[in-house]
């Protein structure tokens, strides 16, 4: 796979025994070969022909559990987005702790965590053009209460806990939360 050097650094998956190398992430093409002389480039101008057409989301155990995974795949596909990976999984307390780390330090950490082992969830990563933004918009505010008209959450979520879906909220965390669940052997090509 050549130069990873400028990539960032990537959780090594945990989710998988089948699966035990660090990757650097299913989002990050292959690179582009440069000329010695080029300056370095980030992975995700590097990658310009994908920066900003994937996206990670999670179906969250409330609605998988619901049985509402078939009908929220169904508005996002509706809404341009074509499945590049997808599984479904039983996040452990560490997985979920590991994933929303950034969330620490919130009052909601513990119930969030919680939230997210209670039962099975499944996530994917979505492709189209302007792929974080519009995932974005589709699924609506954090608060259901708050969410626009025909978004997953309007539709589909109970409260601002359980919130029905997850989304990457920029192209770098969509990097980084791909790597978390899936190998670049997980992601279809092209
Ligand atoms: P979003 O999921 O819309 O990006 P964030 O990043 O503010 O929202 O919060 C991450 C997750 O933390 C939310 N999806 C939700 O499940 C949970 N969360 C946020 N705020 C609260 C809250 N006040 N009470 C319980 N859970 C919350």
């Amino acid at each position: 796979y050549g130069d990873h050097r400028d990539l960032p650094s990537f959780p090594t998956r945990r989710s998988s025994d089948l699966h035990r190398t660090p990757i650097a992430g299913p989002l990050a093409e292959q690179p582009i070969r440069r000329m010695p002389d080029e300056a370095p480039r980030s992975h995700l101008d590097r990658n310009h022909t994908m920066a900003g057409r994937r996206t990670l989301t999670i179906i969250k155990p409330d609605a998988f559990g619901a049985g509402k995974a078939g009908l929220i795949i169904a508005l996002l596909e509706k809404s341009g987005f074509r499945i590049k990976a997808a599984r479904v999984m039983h996040l452990t307390t560490a997985q979920a702790g590991e994933f929303y780390g950034v969330h620490r330090e919130r009052g909601f950490f513990g119930e969030l965590v919680e939230f997210m082992t209670s039962g099975p969830c499944m996530p994917l990563i979505l492709e189209r053009d302007d792929a974080v933004a519009t995932l974005r918009t589709v699924i609506g505010a954090t608060d259901p209460a708050e969410a626009a008209e025909g978004t997953v959450r309007k539709l589909y979520a109970e409260s601002k806990g359980k919130n029905a879906i997850h989304a990457s909220d920029s192209d770098e965390n969509a990097v980084r939360e791909a790597g978390f669940f899936f190998a670049e052997s997980d992601v279809l090509a092209g």
